[in-house]
């Protein structure tokens, strides 16, 4: 009995957890296109089909970052050129400021960012369900499913990054620029000098700190890695002026920094 229970009540929890799940993201998916509107070509059925295909029925360290092309493909929307904004170890802020201020887009305020922004989900061998617990994390196997589609969304976003673009880093650490980051290794490594003009790092200080955009090593890495046609520049910005920016609307976003 003990264990027609348990399987039972898998089996439900199971359901219960992939129905959720579609749940949050077509809801996710008609509130993106209610408030930004333009992007009727997308159809949030068939974007949550694209995107079960990726891992449906995989080991939950089986799933490549190609996996998810047919999802990618998918989604339709055009590059906000010239509004492109990069972020790493700078998450929240640089989340607080695009969510106040549409004249920068990040990859999470895009449709398919937006859609799995903060959320894990594998499937199994050999079985339709969908979890959202237990499922490998990030740093347990290369080939996670949740691992896998930042990267190939990542890149996707890089690859279409155009006209003057910038990045958010963090000022208060060692290397703002990580070689491990999937902005160094994956983001910058997909940049079009063809569609691309420049690449603005805003550097973000606490009050205290005494990084410079000369002192730092790891930007130099990130200039030599640059393809030289791009121009490069690099801004202190203090957190304050960015947090000013987002309590006070009415300051224009070219006096934040
Ligand atoms: P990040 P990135 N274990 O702040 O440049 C668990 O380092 O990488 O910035 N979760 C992880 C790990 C890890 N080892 N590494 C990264 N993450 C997750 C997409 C975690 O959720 C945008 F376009 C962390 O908050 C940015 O330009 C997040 O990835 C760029 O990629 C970011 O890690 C930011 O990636």
């Amino acid at each position: 009995a003990t264990v027609i229970l348990a399987v039972t009540l898998g089996l439900t929890l199971g359901t219960t957890s992939s129905g959720s799940l579609k749940e949050t993201i077509i809801n996710r998916c008609n509130t993106y296109l209610k408030d930004n509107g333009a992007t009727s070509q997308n159809d949030c059925e068939k974007i949550w089909d694209s995107f079960t295909q990726a891992f449906v029925g995989k080991d939950t360290c089986d799933v490549p970052p190609d996996a998810y092309d047919s999802l990618i493909h998918s989604v339709s929307q055009e590059p906000a050129c010239n509004r492109m904004l990069f972020w790493s170890k700078t998450k929240e802020i640089v989340h607080a400021f695009t969510e106040k201020r549409s004249c920068y887009v990040t990859l999470e305020d895009t449709l398919l960012g937006f859609l799995l922004d903060g959320l894990t989900w594998c499937g199994k061998n050999e079985s339709q369900e969908i979890f959202t617990t237990e499922c490998s994390s990030w740093s347990d196997c290369v080939n996670n499913p949740v691992r896998s589609f930042w990267i190939q969304a990542s890149a996707a976003f890089a690859a279409s990054a155009c006209g003057d673009v910038s990045v958010m880093l963090n000022g208060a650490i060692d290397m703002p620029f990580n070689p491990t980051s999937i902005f160094a290794s994956v983001e910058v490594k997909n940049f079009n000098s063809s569609i691309m003009k420049s690449l603005t790092v805003l550097l973000v200080t606490k009050e205290g700190d005494v990084k410079t955009c000369e002192s730092d090593a790891s930007l130099k890495d990130l200039q030599n890695q640059l393809d030289p046609k791009l121009k490069y520049q690099c801004k202190i910005v203090p957190q304050s002026t960015i947090q000013t920016c987002i309590s006070q609307p009415q300051i224009a976003c070219d006096d934040c920094w």
